[in-house]
């Protein structure tokens, strides 16, 4: 199985929402290329019955056998099966088939992904005899098995229904028999203990058995009820991811191990629940998912985004030209699949408006014997649904949804929330807390599990992943489809670890020494759990203990009391909780400071000092360093080079893709570069030194502004040069003028932030590359930001620098790392650090910046000749604007007057010299509006003005 665009025949396209062809529905108006496959195969023998089936063929497709023409299927994600008893032979027969590209079909196929074609599921063929099965079903719920077997042509003959240790002969007569039975003491299946019974079916041709058949059985239900979802009587959080059946290299093809692979993977990750996003999955799926334990929302194969070009999503699916259409796909979806225990809910489709048809398909999938909650993406009648069902939002919204279903009796689910597009999502742990102190919501699935980027690999050996723009199509969404929890080639993202703990089955709240424990699972006591706790003090474990916790039951919460005995000035507390040896939760809490730090005493020294062509110069013993434009700019201790390029005011950021989708939605891009944020040059109006015993102090004070751009900082950068060769530097920084602001978008329902807000200000270092391994006292391991911190506890951390970074798909804003202490970059056996006054935010790149900002796939970003420290005062959060909303208003940088202060020093690799000194004045936040500098600005300045106090 494959699909041609991914094996060298044509492209595939990523047209998303508007359709690649003129909408005149049922009327493909363009080239439509057709892939014709062609092959022998050899039956040993020819029985009474051969059926070839098809698991799925995108888009549709016409299918001959030994040169006629046998019949024609579509429903890209949904198998189909033909007779050939009539056309086969003995020994070698010939099958042809032609898939087309594009059909009628197309218009409801039109999901958000890479479009390619071909046989992209298994292809088989059965041979069976004159006694044969045709379907089975097998319902559960909590107790009682429902078996129904029907045979083809109607045939009497006899079985053997195998289960739960008993054997049950069967009659079918008319070809058909039903049983049923009730089995008191089953286990029940759930996602966190998936128990399942074998059952078998043997068919008999009078004595002689002709087919067996086996499948695993849950019993399970699932209903809703009271505002709640309910498995087998209980209600459950859904903990859900979307996922799309996809590869870098097979496009939607995908094997049975990859498949299990997938699923292990996010069962890993805390994930019990997946939504089919957005079509019937490949078998294989169901099964995995089943023995696993995680819930399924099963999706009808229909999305028909692009009717939107009329004005209305819903255009098809009020005509009842094309209801049967939308009734196929569910009806083949619940057919296919309505055995597999894992499926706990059924979905029509995705974003196909509203109207009669989807209302009929609802009714449908409602009606079956099976009684499974139906939900469907549009809420014609939000009574009627499963859920009501929202994502994508802010807390704000999160709070006004939950105010309008006043009047309704579902739970709220987030069908799609946490878009994570590049270097997303943040907020999860915010939207997690939302929704256990709301008993109304259960949860939701983020988006998504992987990128679709397709993997290239280029001449030199280096591999890229392209997106939309990439295959000559003109009608795409960019990289609006890299939008996955792992990266194409199924590297997860720092984010996957971060809702990982999100998910956690455990979560805690400390009060004073008391620990409450919360059990989140819905079914399992904590009783299986070990529970660790550390205890460090200044970046060093001081002490580690297990904890004894009590076996807490499903939902409820206990109270333990730890032992917190730990001094210091950092003191934190850390608990980590393991299932089977894998961690299953994290948890920082800060305790308070037993100690403070000291301050530093300075040395009186020998200094001479040079001021000459604007190049100040500070010399002791063994240390020179230059100022130039009232920076830093040159930097020698012990013979070594540390820098010798002034340091850099840095405002920008390698645009996230929630900051702005490069030549799609430019949103904060927009915004920044209109500010000119990227463009800003330091003016120093100002250098004064005043020379002491045991320092020399260089004052500065200028502006920071770009032409064409009424916005800026003003800078005062106050520097001690000490006798070890030791710099601190304090700087007030303080904007002024029009600031940069975007509106929020459609489904973000972030209407509300209009915010002012920048990418990040911090300085930045250009070190020597033999600089190449990082240590720091900080939030590690993976990179972090200031709503994306669940799985960044507070550490000593070290690194080589190829390993600090994230790189994405498209390459982006990486690595930066909250709440440091101090950072050394590190040779052999030197090392520049840098020491927060008290804390400050650190990447540390080898690329350069502008590099960083260009580069638009892997292999064009390419290490400089130095790399680049940045020590920033905040960094902006990440959000989730690509497709939702923008950081919340306290993880937001919003402009205002601050003080960033730090010291710098080259030294050795070993402990951190001055760690623990105070160095006077903080790194915080000071009150103050912005300064305006023109009259005619006014009009710009107004609108920032609630700035008042940061
Ligand atoms: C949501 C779609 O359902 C999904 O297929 C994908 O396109 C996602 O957006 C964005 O990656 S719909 C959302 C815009 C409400």
């Amino acid at each position: 199985p494959s699909m041609w665009q991914f094996r060298g025949y044509g492209e595939p396209t990523y047209p998303n929402v508007e359709y690649p062809f003129p909408f005149s529905p049922p009327y493909i108006l363009r080239l439509n290329p057709v892939g014709c496959y062609k092959r022998d195969f050899v039956l040993d023998d020819v029985t009474e019955r051969t059926i070839i089936h098809f698991c799925g063929v995108d888009n549709v497709f016409y299918l001959y056998i030994n040169g006629t023409y046998v019949g024609f299927s579509k429903g890209s994600r949904l198998p189909a099966e033909f007779d050939i008893s009539a056309l086969v032979k003995k020994g070698v027969n010939h099958i042809a088939v032609k898939v087309y590209t594009y059909s009628d079909a197309s218009y409801l196929e039109n999901q958000d992904m890479l479009m390619a074609s071909g046989i992209f599921r298994d292809v088989y063929i059965i041979s069976a005899g004159r006694v044969a099965l045709r379907d089975w079903e097998i319902t559960t719920d909590r107790k009682s098995l429902y078996f129904r077997a029907e045979l083809f042509d109607g045939v009497n003959a006899d079985a053997k229904l195998t289960f739960m240790g008993q054997e049950y002969m069967l009659k079918l007569e008319n070809g058909e028999c039903v049983f049923e039975k009730t089995y008191d003491n089953v286990l029940n299946w759930n996602a966190e203990s998936p128990n399942l019974y074998d059952l078998y079916f043997e068919l008999y041709d009078g004595d002689q058995i002709v087919e067996t058949y086996s499948k695993r059985v849950g019993f399970v239900d699932s209903v809703v009820k009271d505002r709640q979802f309910l498995i087998n009587g209980t209600p459950i959080y859904i903990k859900g991811i979307n996922r799309h059946e996809n590869n870098a290299e097979n496009g939607r093809y995908m094997t049975v191990q990859q498949i299990r692979e997938d699923l292990e993977l996010i069962k890993k990750h805390n994930i019990n629940s997946i939504r089919c996003a957005h079509y019937t999955n490949n078998p294989a799926f169901y099964e995995f998912a089943t023995e696993l334990g995680i819930y399924v929302m099963d999706e009808g194969d229909l999305e028909s985004h692009g009717c939107g070009v009329t004005g209305d999503q819903g255009f098809l699916n009020k005509s009842p030209v094309w209801c049967d259409a939308f009734m196929d796909r569910c009806i083949r979806m619940a057919e296919v699949d309505k055995n597999e225990t894992c499926i706990v809910i059924w979905s029509v489709g995705n974003e196909i408006g509203t109207g009669e048809n989807c209302e009929k398909c609802a009714e449908y999938l409602r009606s079956r014997r099976d009684k499974k909650p139906v939900q469907y993406s549009a809420p014609v009648d939000k009574y009627k649904q499963a859920f009501l069902g929202n994502g994508y939002c802010n807390i704000n919204k999160l709070e006004s949804y939950l105010k309008n279903a006043a009047d309704t009796d579902q739970p709220l689910c987030l069908i799609e929330y946490a878009h994570a597009m590049g270097n997303s999502p943040g907020n999860i742990q915010g939207v997690w807390d939302y929704v256990m102190e709301h008993p109304r919501y259960i949860g939701g699935y983020v988006w998504e599990f992987r990128n679709h980027g397709k993997k290239r690999v280029n001449e030199d050996g280096t591999v890229d992943y392209l997106y939309g723009g990439d295959f000559h199509d003109d009608n795409h969404w960019s990289n609006f489809t890299l939008d996955g929890f792992c990266r194409s080639d199924g590297t997860p993202k720092p984010t996957f670890l971060e809702l990982k703990y999100v998910y956690a089955p455990v979560r805690f709240k400390l009060e004073g020494d008391v620990l409450n424990i919360h059990n989140t699972m819905d079914f399992t006591s904590t009783e299986n759990l070990e529970f660790k706790v550390e205890l460090s003090a200044d970046g060093k474990a001081t002490k580690e203990y297990t904890l004894n916790v009590p076996a807490i039951k499903p939902k409820e919460r206990a109270d333990v009391k730890l032992m917190l005995d730990v001094k210091g000035r950092d003191c934190f507390v850390t608990l980590r909780v393991y299932d089977k040896g894998d961690q299953v939760a994290l948890k920082q809490f800060e305790l308070p400071s037993t100690e403070e730090k000291e301050t530093f005493v300075p040395q009186n020294y020998k200094k001479s000092i040079t001021n000459e062509n604007g190049v100040l110069t500070v010399s002791g013993d063994d240390f020179t360093v230059s100022f130039t434009n009232g920076m830093p700019s040159k930097y020698v201790k012990n013979g070594k080079t540390y820098f010798d390029e002034p340091l850099r005011f840095t405002t920008y950021r390698a645009e996230t893709d929630n900051d702005g989708i490069v030549k799609l939605y430019p949103r904060w891009i927009g915004s920044w570069e209109r500010a000119r944020l990227h463009k800003m040059e330091l003016f120093t109006l100002e250098t004064n030194y005043t020379e002491f015993e045991d320092r020399v102090e260089v004052k500065a004070t200028g502006f920071l502004a770009a032409d064409k751009s009424y916005m800026g900082f003003n800078i005062e950068n106050v520097y001690n040069v000490y006798a070890t060769g030791l710099v601190s530097a304090s700087m007030t920084v303080k904007p002024y003028g029009d600031m940069p602001k975007v509106p929020g978008w459609g489904s973000a329902g972030n209407y509300d932030t209009l915010l002012p807000c920048l990418p990040r200000f911090g300085v930045c270092f250009k070190t020597p590359k033999n600089l190449d391994n990082v240590r720091w006292f900080g939030r590690g391991e993976d990179h972090n930001y200031t709503d994306s911190l669940s799985a960044a506890p507070m550490g000593t951390y070290e690194l080589p620098l190829e390993k600090l970074n994230y790189e994405y798909d498209v390459p982006q804003e990486t690595g930066s790392r909250c709440d440091t202490r101090y950072v050394k970059v590190m040779g052999e056996d030197d090392s520049l650090t840098v020491y927060g006054n008290d804390a400050f935010t650190f990447s540390y790149h080898p690329w350069k910046l502008d590099d960083l900002r260009k580069a638009r796939h892997k292999s064009e970003l390419k290490a400089d000749d130095a790399n680049y420290l940045y020590i920033d005062y905040r960094m902006r959060a990440l959000g989730s604007f690509s497709c939702g909303p923008n950081p919340e208003k306290e993880h937001e940088f919003e402009p205002h007057n601050f003080r960033l202060s730090f010291a710098f020093n080259g030294e050795g690799n070993g402990e951190p010299e001055y760690f623990g000194k105070n160095f006077g004045e903080k790194t915080e936040a000071l009150s103050g509006v912005y300064t305006r500098i023109s009259i005619e600005a006014e009009r710009n300045v107004v609108e920032c003005r609630n700035v008042e106090e940061n």
